[in-house]
This record gives C-alpha cells, structure tokens and sequence, in this order.
C-alpha cells in the first residue's frame, strides 16, 4: 500500500506522469490488439512480439513532451499527442470492424478509390467497451483538475528528454529486429498490413505506409501521358500475332485457373520410392486434350503468388522489389484479364482459402475487376480443416461448389489453392505419402504436400466432369513459382538424380521451370509444347485461344502459340533464358554444354541486344505500374474499371439474386439443373469433413513463410 503510495507520488513529476500516460496508452493499445484486431498470433513469440510492440513509439511520442519547459505547454502537448494517437487506435478499432483491414494513409485523405469509407454509420460499428479507449483521458484530465495529481512546474533537464527519445529508438531497433527474426523482409515485401502491425505497432505502420505512399503520388503525380509513347513502341514492336489455327479454341468456353501453389516441373513425372508423385496431373499432362509446356519458367520477385497474379492477369512484370499488390494495388488503374472477361459476358471469381487482406488481394482484385472474391471468411477453417496459410485444397475445392455453381456461365474463375506451400506440413490424417529421405524435412515434405494437391485436383475434375462443366470449360493450370529455394536445391539433387557436388547457378536456374497446361477435354490436338516462355506470356496467350485480341492492350508477353513468340524469358533481377544461352548475373551459359561461355564477336552482340531487350521490357512495364500510365490509355472497346461497383461481401446473396431476377435465362449450373445443387456430385475423401475430433499429430504453424535463400 505504502509503495502503491509512493509510486502514485511520482505522477506528480513530469517522468512520472509520462510514464502513467505511456503505461495507460499502452494498455489500451492491448485492448485494441486482442479485443478488437485479429493479429492472427501462432505462437509465444509473436505473442511477446505484440505485447511489447507499443512501447517504442508510445515513449518516443510522449516523450516529446518533456522538451517543453513551461508546465502550460508540457501538460498540453502530452494530451494533445496522447488524443490524437487514440484516434489513430479508434479509427483504426472502427475501421477493422468493417473491412477486418488497417486503415493506409491514402484512405485517411480519402485518396484511394478502393475504400469508399465505412458503409454503414460508424455508429452502427462502435461497441460498449470502447469506452476504454477514452476513458483514461477524461480520468486523468479530472485527478489533474482536482490535484489529485499534482502538476510539476519543475522543467526536466534536457538531457533527460534526449535519454528518453534515445531509449525510444532503441527499444523500436530492437522491436524491428525480433520482428525480422520471425518474419524476414518484413518491411521490403509487406505481405500484409496485419503483419506490420502485429510485428511493428500501428504507429509505426502508419508512418511506413505514410512514406511508401508519398513516395508513389509524388510519381504519379510527375508522371505525363507522352510516357506512355516509349512503352507503346517497345509493346508495338514486341507484338506476336496469334496462330490462326488455335485462335478462339475455346471461344466462349468458361476458364478454370488452377494456381498450384510453390509447383515446379520437376515434380511432373517424377517417380519417389517407385510412386508417382502427381499421378494425376502426369495423365493431364500427356492427355491429348491438353496443350501442355515443358519449358515454362516462373518470373516472380518478392510478391512470389501476387507476382505470378499480377503477370498472369495483367500481363505485367511484378515490381523489382516488394508486392505490386500491397504496393499499388489499391489504386493504380488496370485493363486486366477479369476485367476483360466481364466485359465480353463473363462472370469473375477467385476462390481462395486464406484471409482476404493476405497480399491486399481485397482491394487489389476490385482494381483488377474482380466480381466475386470467396476467402476465407465464406469457409469453415476451423481446426484442422485449415493450416498455415489456409483451408486445405481439398476441402476448397469440395467447399466452393456451392459458390460456383450460382455463378452465370460462362464464368472465368482462379482456384489459388495453399496446401503445397512451404513449410509443406500436413496433418498425417491428410497423406500416407511415402516421402523421399534427403535428411532435409523441407525437400521431403514437398512431395507429400505436391501429392495431396494432386489428389485434390483430381477430385474436383471427378466433379467437373459429373457436373458437366468439363466439356464447357478450358481449365489452365500453372506452378507459381518454385517450392524448394536455391539453397536446398543441393539436397533435392538427390532425388533428381544428379551429383549435389555438381550442382551450381546454372542448375537453379533451370529448376525455376513451372508447369503450364491449357486442359480442354473432349480437344484432340494438345501435346507437349516445347517453346521457352514464362508467367508473363500467359495473358496474351490465353486471349487468343478464347478468340479475343490482345492487340490493343499493354502487355509484355507474347502469345506461346505465335510464330513470332519471344522466346527469351526474363526474370525479374534481369537474368533470363533462351532455348540456347542462360544469363546469370552477367555469366553466359551454353545450354547444350551447360558450361560457361565468354561470346565475342557478333554472338557477344547478340547477347547484349538480349540483354537490353530484357532490361527495356522491365523498366517499361515498371514506370508502366509506378506511374500508373494506365489511367491515360484507353484500349479500343474496354470500359475502365470502378473498384466501387465491386464489394466482396455477400457474394453468394448476390449471385443468387442475379439468377432470381436473370429467371429462365440464368445459365448458372443451379438453374440449369432446375434450381438444384450439384454438390452431393463432389466426392472428397478429405478426414476432415469425416470425422469431428482432432489430429494429435498435427503441428500447427501458421504465417510461416520460406524466405531461405531469395
Ligand atoms: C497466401 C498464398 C501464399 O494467400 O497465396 O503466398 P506466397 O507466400 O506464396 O506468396
Ligand atoms: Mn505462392
């Protein structure tokens, strides 16, 4: 009592009262992170990483306070900082209500198109608890007003106001290193802005996301359309016109997109222990209904998955560092491929098992034209139905049908399935799999979780197929980008067959290849393509099988199919790879001897011209993105897109309202079958939906992310 006492005493001094308003502020920055956000925390460290993520910057925000002499100032100051550092909590606590999303500084001014504000009244969003969030302001105010705590005229020495502000700022050195600790490139490639705050504080994140977004609208702001003259001789020049024989294919067909998360080439065919690892996906991959590529290479950066989306779908390189999605994808214009579909009569949907903000896809699929977005919030993920990074792909398949089946035909739609991603753990209810042993548990593991995605896919053809939907439909399936990293390629020699001793630049480069297939049962004429390409080709490749141009938008990639196809595939630290010659940092490789090459003469000159090629196309589609060129070009028939026309909650509510009022002209397979689902037609042998109790043996990890060796 005494010391309770004594302790309250030293309120009555400035150190004191600066540290019962940190403390206080503190608190209920704790009442916002576990009450009010959902940090998603998976385990003790990130645990203590939250509860001590606060301090830093409440200290060196308060702190600034005691660089005031007069006690008419320092009293004021430390309020004000305090008021306007809650309502940065509350709006943020208001915010999350709605959108489950922080709150970025475009918003805040009212820049970004994409978060048209809260929907409903605020009021609506407030809750009786957030009282404490005020509160201790209104106390303090009146223990002052009623001396209770007493006000210290006593200036303190300004050497102590530079200790604080120095403590500060090693406490934040020391926050940001436990969260690199536990997430590396935290800040370079922003997966999510849950995860800088759960690492980093939302004061800190503010002023990071703060500084991103100056840097953008300063260029943006700078940027003329006359930009745009060089892309579009660069595009012009580059244009590959498509092969008359396959043009339109599929024209009209619905488009299934299956992304095989972290599936590289190796894995097709690929026999461990005298079992096939994708048994499935081998059959797809010779069938002759499938045009399939054995020379397709991944082309990601840091955004990995959002890359391979943002290439895929709008036919644009992702950035040289970070995310195009977290990065741009709020607010940057684009004439992508959802957008294009919708706009020839298709419906649009992604289907994916992991939270919406992962990536910023909520936002950035409204800028990309996306109808429908079912995330983890239209699942059951509950205990082990899902792991790291989401529902298992079996249980995603078998769980969106009842969303698919009320979307109009013909649809295009993207499956992004989580399984097979690294730390590829499974529950061992999931597989019997009978993995290799190389001694490293990530290179073993990956041919469990590769299996499992197979087996899941073959459930949901199984489904296609007995629903009708296979021969209405071209299904493409892609790798994203490799599973194993360049620095446990050395153990997975092994299983390839090659010497690890042997192994070196020119064979991890090689490994990048990813799948490719364009699957249209009932089609005759598929075989095994050998042409070198990557993800960026794909867009323009695949408008021209479904019959529409690609000619009149911007994009880098040529159709795989033309005659004129640019082989040379680059990669996004500017190295690439031609049927002949492999660049790594400069190095030329002969692919026919795999030894390093030193060219002169004309085949040195050509090479450069290679280079420069690559190095153009990259730096064009970049100030392309940066600058957001885009809002100034208006394509021959394309409607620019409205984010606001798009809001991903209630997705089934609408597509069923659109079947009701579309009545006999609903083409959704639900109205087809005359108001009946088609899911008692999937069979899944996932446990999960067979049995109510938990796997003991299951090890939960949750956001982990394979940042070894990029
Ligand atoms: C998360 C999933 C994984 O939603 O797409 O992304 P990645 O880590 O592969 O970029
Ligand atoms: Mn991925």
């Amino acid at each position: 009592m005494e010391r309770l006492k004594q302790l309250w005493a030293r309120t009555g001094t400035r150190m004191g009262f600066v540290t019962l308003m940190v403390i206080l502020f503190w608190l209920k920055t704790l009442v916002a992170y576990f009450v009010d956000f959902k940090l998603n925390l998976s385990d003790p460290f990130q645990f203590l990483i939250v509860l001590l993520n606060p301090i830093a910057t409440t200290i060196l925000l308060f702190g600034l306070a005691l660089y005031f002499k007069r006690a008419r100032f320092f009293y004021p100051f430390l309020f004000l900082i305090d008021i306007l550092n809650t309502l940065l909590l509350y709006i943020n606590v208001i915010y999350f209500r709605e959108f489950t999303d922080f709150m970025t500084v475009s918003t805040m001014l009212g820049y970004s198109k994409v978060d048209q504000g809260l929907s409903g009244s605020s009021l609506a969003l407030t809750s009786p608890h957030d009282i404490l969030y005020w509160l201790d302001l209104v106390v303090i105010l009146v223990l002052l007003a009623v001396r209770r705590i007493r006000i210290d005229p006593r200036p303190v020495n300004k050497r102590v106001g530079l200790a604080v502000t120095s403590v500060a700022f090693l406490a934040f050195t020391v926050n940001l290193s436990l969260g690199e600790m536990d997430r590396p490139q935290l800040l370079t490639r922003t997966f999510d802005r849950t995860y800088v705050v759960k690492y980093l504080g939302l004061d800190a994140f503010t002023v990071y996301d703060g500084i991103k977004s100056g840097h953008t609208s300063e260029m943006r702001a700078n940027a003329k359309k006359s930009e745009l003259d060089g892309i579009l001789k660069y595009i012009h020049k580059n244009y590959a016109a498509p092969d008359k024989q396959l043009y339109g294919v599929a024209k009209k067909k619905n488009v299934i997109i299956i992304h095989l998360e972290s599936f590289q080439q190796f894995l097709i065919n690929k026999k461990v222990n005298g079992q096939e690892v994708t048994p499935f996906l081998n059959k797809l991959y010779k069938s002759k209904s499938t045009y399939a590529f054995d020379n397709f290479f991944h082309e990601v950066g840091q955004g990995k998955t959002s890359d391979a989306e943002t290439m895929l779908e709008t036919g644009t390189y992702g950035l040289p560092q970070g995310s195009l999605f977290t990065q741009l994808g709020n607010d940057n214009t684009f004439q992508a491929a959802p957008a294009i579909f919708d706009q020839a009569g298709y419906s649009t949907a992604v289907f994916h098992g992991n939270v919406g903000s992962f990536w910023n896809r909520n936002n950035t699929y409204k800028n990309l034209g996306y109808q429908y977005f079912f995330d983890a919030s239209y699942y059951d993920t509950s205990g082990d139905k899902s792991l790291g990074y989401g529902l298992k792909d079996k249980l995603l398949f078998n769980d969106s049908v009842k969303y698919l089946e009320h979307l109009q035909q013909p649809f295009y739609v993207k499956y992004l399935t989580v399984s097979n991603h690294f730390p590829f753990t499974l529950d061992s209810e999931d597989s019997s799999f009978k993995t290799p042993d190389t001694g490293d548990k990530t290179v073993d593991n990956y041919f469990k979780t590769a299996n499992y995605l197979d087996q899941s896919i073959k459930e949901f053809y199984a489904y296609l197929n007995k629903s009708g939907l296979a021969k209405n439909s071209i299904v493409m399936i892609y790798g994203d980008h490799y599973g194993i990293s360049n620095s446990s390629n050395k153990n997975l020699a092994k299983v390839l067959g090659v010497n690890p001793d042997d192994w070196n630049d020119y064979d991890n480069a090689q490994l990048q290849r990813v799948p490719l297939m364009f699957n249209m049962p009932g089609y005759k004429h598929g075989k095994v393509e050998h042409t070198y390409g990557g993800e960026v080709d794909v867009l323009p490749t695949l408008l021209h099988l479904m019959g529409m141009s690609s000619k009149q938008y911007l994009q880098f990639g040529t159709d795989l199919f033309s005659k004129e196809h640019n082989q040379v595939v680059a990669f996004r630290n500017r190295d690439w790879i031609s049927p002949d010659y492999t660049s790594i940092d400069g190095t030329i490789y002969s692919n026919k001897t795999q030894q390093e090459i030193h060219p002169t003469g004309k085949l040195k000159e050509k090479l450069e011209k290679m280079q420069d090629k690559v190095n153009q196309g990259l730096s064009d589609s970049d100030s392309l993105n940066q600058k957001n060129l885009l809002r100034f070009y208006n394509p021959k028939g394309f409607k620019a897109v409205d984010p606001s026309d798009y809001n991903y909650a209630n997705g089934l509510t609408k597509a069923e309202k659109l079947e009701k009022s579309l009545g006999l002209k609903s083409t959704s397979i639900f109205s087809r079958d005359g108001d009946k689902s088609t899911q008692d037609l999937y069979r899944t042998d996932a446990p999960e939906l067979n049995h109510k109790e938990t796997d003991s043996n299951r090890i939960k990890i949750t956001n982990q992310d394979d940042t070894s060796g990029k």
